[in-house]
């Protein structure tokens, strides 16, 4: 039996990639704003029908980048969820900025918007929630509290490409929203990602911030770092978005099938289905709790099958051994964070994940043989 992971990059056809970089060899142009980059974003707009779009090298320097372009004053508040990946969290810190930190829904594992208003101090300037998993936050009530409170909201939709709510893509929520295009997400440019943003001044200052600050040959505004999509990432992302509903109609086969063999089981609890949300089936979460086999058995179980799951997000951020002595750091005043991270693991899912691999994963997880 060939080894399965979590996920598997989806990548076009060898000769479709190598035909969108051939001009790459004409041209001698290979990153710093090339015609493919150009391209791409104008692409992205139009996918995500949102305005203002800056591309980056990763996602989390695009999170970092904006982050920086907001300009808050050094040690600001910024509540944020630990039930995400460590690069939420990081990008905070990293900007010298302190997060704090939110209990999440039990339900659907987002910020919950209840327990903001209670962590406002006059030191918070945003709020940093993530669609985890796709999972789309409330973003209504995350809104109207950032208005009444004079915060911005920046989402972290690492996990949400191709999501919508109410017909509308996470792009377009909160002050911006920033996108991984890593390889192991719904949609790749091998790594990547994107800030969108509603603000179009904002343009010319990430554009310099991601290039060492430099505005122009004589310029340099800030101290900038390098955070620049090259050509053959963009290049990968346009034939990527070329498959892209179809990628997502093959993870929604996937889902279907999980949910069809792991519903309605005593102590298995699945993803919820979102109202008014069109998912983009970035993975398939469950959270053991009260089952026959604990969290960690069910993974032990499924790696001595070579099928290798993941504890997407255990530890929490707040337990962090980097953040032990930090104030901020306590797991305890995030109790369904810290439950739901004990108990949770993401089952293998990709586009090309074979409907019989799910059906042996499930046997395995259930105990049938
Ligand atoms: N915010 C959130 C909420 C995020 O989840 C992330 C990234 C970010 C921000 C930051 O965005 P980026 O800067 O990454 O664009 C993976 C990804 O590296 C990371 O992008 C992602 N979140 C996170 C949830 O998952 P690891 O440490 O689990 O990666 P790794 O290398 O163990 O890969 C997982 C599995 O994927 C492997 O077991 C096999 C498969 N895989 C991986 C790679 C890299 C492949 O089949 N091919 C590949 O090329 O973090």
């Amino acid at each position: 039996m060939n080894d399965i992971f979590v996920t598997r990059p989806s990548v076009p056809c060898f000769e479709e990639y190598c035909d969108e970089i051939k001009e790459l060899w004409d041209s001698m142009w290979l990153t710093n704003n090339g015609a493919k980059h150009r391209l791409f974003e104008k692409q992205l707009k139009e996918y995500l029908n949102t305005p203002n779009v800056t591309l980056f090298t990763n996602g989390h320097l695009a999170l970092e980048n904006i982050l920086e372009a907001m300009n808050f004053p050094k040690g600001a508040e910024i509540i944020t969820t630990p039930f995400t990946f460590a690069s939420t969290t990081h990008a905070i810190v990293r900007c010298r900025l302190t997060p704090v930190f939110c209990d999440i829904k039990p339900d659907d594992y987002t910020i919950d918007e209840s327990k903001i208003e209670a962590l406002i101090t006059d030191k918070t300037c945003a709020i940093l929630p993530v669609h985890v998993y796709g999972n789309v936050c409330s973003v209504e009530a995350i809104q109207e509290l950032a208005y009444r409170h004079s915060l911005k909201v920046i989402y972290d939709a690492a996990h949400s490409f191709g999501v919508t709510y109410k017909g509308v893509s996470t792009a377009n929520f909160g002050d911006a929203a920033m996108f991984s295009f890593h390889a192991t997400k719904v949609f790749n440019t091998i790594e990547g990602g994107a800030v969108c943003y509603s603000d179009e001044a904002l343009s010319q200052t990430l554009k310099d911030i991601k290039n060492f600050g430099i505005h122009g040959p004589e310029h340099t505004l800030y101290s900038g770092g390098n955070a620049k999509m090259n050509e053959l990432q963009a290049a990968m992302g346009i034939c990527n978005l070329r498959y892209i509903d179809e990628e997502i109609a093959k993870r929604e086969a996937v889902d279907y099938r999980y949910r069809e063999l792991l519903s309605d089981i005593g102590g298995i609890k699945l993803n919820p289905v979102q109202r008014d949300v069109k998912p983009n089936c970035a993975y398939f979460p469950v959270v053991f709790d009260g089952y026959k086999f604990t969290r960690d058995e069910v993974h032990d179980m499924l790696k001595a099958e070579n099928i290798f799951t993941r504890k997407y997000f255990y530890p929490l951020t707040n337990e962090f051994e980097c953040y032990k002595d930090s104030s901020f750091a306590d797991a305890g005043k995030t109790p369904i964070a810290k439950h739901i991270s004990d108990r949770i693991l993401c089952l293998p899912m990709y586009a090309d994940l074979a409907l019989e691999d799910v059906e042996r994963i499930c046997r395995i997880i259930l105990n049938r043989g």
